[in-house]
């Protein structure tokens, strides 16, 4: 026996499924899979897929979940590490002991009458020297399917982990769907994540945030590279020139429109590597360079539609790559299609809420849940750059990170240097989203957006940003972006979407050295004459307010700031702290 079967064998044992699958990674698989999940499987009491409209959704599916299980819950989520200040106190946190002996009574005979899924994948391009070789064991079609779309799952992967044992390993049952005995765990030292009782795609599909983020961030602190939150683009200029950016940003707020914005501005157009993950690793020539360790998109549907977001409405109509997933959107009887809020055109007359009944719009609730979602082959996108399959990434000229705010933050800022820039990511907040099981529209600090998914001490990380810009002699420039401001009477004053490329494009032309900035307290500001605003209905004291450093909110920031620096004690960087104490002056 190889490691790999000796390991498979090993939670067999323990789980006691009825059968064992090693999936292949083909076409034909995934139709029997479809099959089996149409006709056999069930998920609270339905179907866990449903055949859409292939006419005008090819090879599309409508999955339905539990109504417990519709987010990530960070409350049940531990990041074991042998000692609680390497989890620090931005992770749940049991010894690795305690959790597997929680774990193994709950996985105890859990796949029982289940089939085990042997999920052979790799995050990353094959021949990429940043790529990692795993394998997750799962109990459901669902979670089958989607990291066949997610990741780049098959056959090949099994033979080139061989005798190996150092691949990365996934447990994952849907267990009996109860919260009250819900658990992601993860083994950052074992590159191992162990998760039971959710089929919801960040709890789920362990190469995704559990892998990618959580013990990947661990792995990259102590190789010297970093796993991050991130979309990653380029954006192509007139005259052809492509300026790759990453850019972090929360659940929820925006990433996948960002990733193939479709552009308002003549003769600029983007061109999406990915919409979540980025692992960006020092190259020979001194820049960052970054990859898209999945090959999917696990969007937000809410909200789509040809008009915030054109690409991905292609996407989602390609008939390229097999399966598209639709999971807890409305459902329209009439023309067997998924629908949701924001869609184009008004609500269909005969129309199913996320749970499958009836819904009446008279009662004032959401067809679609606000965190349904798709999924869909990266392939499919009309937006997909020529470099995403390159296995060295892509070079970065500059890093973003954002938030939701509707108050405090200007539009766009870039910071004075690399360390001032991590500075700006370790403060950033944000209102919380529906992509996690929470108060919605909370403000918390979600630095670089990483803070559901750092799996170590945010302050260890924070000093590992540090030394990567020490080692960096053509560091990215850094940014912050806030789409989201409000005017006096509540309403966004940036119209967002497809208007964001004239902000990306004072970024590219800050890169370049094209344009001047304006000093402040807080980082360098755009001249308005050098925002191209040509065609935007936005009146000049509306851009101003964009722009406003309101010094009351600020001190108010930086006190809010300074908190959660202090939850780190003495182990947060002191260079921060000299960062927040030389803007506090400045602010005065
Ligand atoms: O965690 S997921 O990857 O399922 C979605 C998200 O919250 O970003
Ligand atoms: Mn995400």
């Amino acid at each position: 026996m190889t490691p790999l079967e000796k390991w498979v064998d090993e939670q067999a044992r323990l789980t006691k499924p009825k059968k064992i699958y090693w999936c292949d990674g083909s076409d034909e698989e995934a139709h029997k899979l479809i099959e089996c999940g149409m006709k056999e499987e069930r998920i609270a009491g339905h179907p866990v897929f449903h055949e859409l409209n292939h006419k005008t959704f090819p090879n599309s599916y409508l999955c339905r979940s539990h109504p417990t299980d519709v987010a990530r819950t960070e409350h049940l989520t531990y990041v074991c590490h042998p000692n609680k200040e390497t989890a620090g106190p931005n992770n749940n946190w049991i010894s690795p002991h305690e959790a597997k002996e929680r774990l193994a009574k709950l996985s105890d005979g859990c796949m029982r009458g289940r089939t085990m899924y042997v999920l052979p994948y790799m995050m990353g391009h094959p021949e990429s020297s940043y790529a990692k070789a795993c394998v997750q064991l799962t109990d459901t079609a669902y979670v089958a399917i989607s990291m066949r779309i997610m990741t780049r799952m098959g056959k090949s992967v099994t033979e080139k982990i061989g005798e190996r044992d150092d691949f990365v390993k996934g447990l994952h049952s849907i267990g009996d769907l109860n919260p009250e005995r819900r658990f992601i765990t993860h083994f950052p030292d074992e590159h191992f994540v162990w998760s039971i009782g959710s089929g919801y795609g960040g709890n789920a599909l362990l190469g995704k945030k559990c892998f990618s983020l959580r013990i990947a961030s661990w792995l990259g602190f102590n190789e010297g590279w970093l796993a991050e939150h991130m979309v990653i683009i380029g954006i192509e200029d007139p005259k052809g020139d492509v300026t790759y950016i990453t850019a972090a940003l929360p659940s929820a707020c925006g990433k996948t429109n960002l990733a193939m914005l479709e552009s308002s501005l003549p003769g600029y157009k983007v061109w999406t590597i990915g919409d979540d993950i980025a692992w960006l690793n020092i190259g020979p020539d001194g820049r960052l360079w970054a990859i898209n360790p999945e090959a999917g998109l696990f969007g937000v549907a809410p909200g789509t539609s040809v008009n915030t977001n054109p690409n991905m409405m292609k996407t989602l109509k390609r008939k390229k790559f097999y399966p598209t997933l639709f999971t807890n959107t409305a459902f329209d009887v009439d023309k067997n299609e998924p629908w949701w809020e924001g869609i184009d055109g008004t609500p269909p007359k005969n129309l199913l809420d996320w749970q499958g009944r009836h819904w009446d719009s008279g009662r004032g609730i959401k067809a679609a849940h606000p965190n349904s979602r798709f999924t869909v082959s990266i392939y499919n996108a009309p937006t997909l750059s020529h470099e995403f399959d390159n296995p060295k990434g892509v070079p970065i000229s500059a890093i973003l990170f954002g938030g939701k705010r509707m108050h405090v933050k200007p539009l766009v800022v870039e910071a004075f240097n690399w360390q001032n820039g991590v500075f700006l990511g370790s403060r950033t907040g944000s209102e919380t989203t529906a992509a996690a099981v929470h108060e919605v529209g909370v403000v918390r600090r979600d630095p670089m957006a990483m803070l559901p998914f750092c799996g170590y001490n945010m302050a260890d990380y924070f000093k590992h940003w540090l030394n990567i810009g020490k080692k960096l002699t053509r560091p990215p420039k850094i940014f912050s972006v806030n789409w989201f401001r409000v005017d006096d009477e509540g309403n966004y004053i940036w119209p967002g979407f497809r208007e964001n490329i004239r902000v990306l494009k004072w970024i590219v032309d800050r890169v370049n050295n094209r344009v001047e900035a304006k000093e402040t307290g807080i980082g360098f500001m755009p001249h308005l004459k050098d925002l191209e605003l040509t065609g935007l209905n936005i009146a000049n004291n509306e851009m101003e307010k964009l722009f406003e450093i309101n010094s009351k909110d600020w001190r108010q920031e930086t006190l809010d700031i300074e908190d959660f620096f202090n939850k780190f004690d003495e182990r947060m960087p002191k260079e921060l702290r000299q960062e927040l104490n030389e803007m506090k002056e400045k602010l005065k």
